[in-house]
């Protein structure tokens, strides 16, 4: 498998988590925002939506989106219950991050972190993303106070999905996770699972 995706991106990292709790081999072309790799890989067709990560696999069909890809390599491993039901609430959650979150704290870190991004970050959106991600945190917060994980007993591509974004949202977006200690003590879990890997690390 080859593996194109961002490093500093909170969606690339997903699937760059799970391979890695997964000990999964793979081939990783790095395309960091605004670099050369990134328009190459562009020209060369090998983004079929225009967006990082994509997955090529080894039969030659080309996932992207990050949440398919996580659902694909999910499959028949710890990281997707097989009921019916908590597959449905993976799912909720995974279109709940995209919907929801990632609009609003991956777009928040984006603008405090990316020099190309500089000029939108007036402080006036930065408060408006700063309003709305403390609200989607509240929640999150209430959710994690009463169990471990998001769906079931165990880690899922549920936890993997929300924990992309949401674990620098600190450093990265401004939020003052001290308020959030479900959120805290959930990240302590995710970075406590063996072939965990941060954001950071070059696979
Ligand atoms: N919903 C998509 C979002 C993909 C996305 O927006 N990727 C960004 C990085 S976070 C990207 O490829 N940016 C480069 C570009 O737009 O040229 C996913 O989860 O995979």
């Amino acid at each position: 498998m080859k593996l194109y995706s961002m490093p500093s991106s909170g969606n690339s990292y997903k699937v760059r988590l799970l391979l890695a709790l997964l000990g999964q081999e793979y081939q990783h072309i790095a395309c960091e925002a605004e670099s050369a790799e990134l328009l190459k890989a562009k020209d060369a067709g090998h983004l079929p939506l225009g967006k990082l990560p994509a997955l090529h696999l080894a039969d030659g069909n080309i996932l992207t989106e990050s949440g398919a890809i996580l659902w694909y390599l999910a499959q028949d491993t710890a990281f997707l219950p097989q009921d019916r039901i908590l597959q449905a609430a993976v799912l909720e959650w995974m279109f709940f991050e995209q919907n929801r979150m990632e609009p609003v704290i991956a777009v928040r870190a984006a603008l405090r972190t990316y020099p190309h991004r500089a000029a939108q970050a007036t402080p006036e959106r930065l408060e408006e993303l700063l309003l709305a991600g403390n609200a989607l945190f509240q929640l999150l917060d209430g959710h994690l106070s009463a169990q471990d994980w998001l769906v079931g007993g165990n880690a899922s591509i549920a936890d993997i999905a929300l924990y992309g974004y949401v674990h620098s949202s600190g450093s990265r977006g401004g939020y003052d996770m001290a308020q959030y200690p479900a959120i805290l003590r959930w990240c302590a879990q995710i970075a406590d699972m063996p072939g965990y890997v941060t954001l950071e690390h070059e696979p």
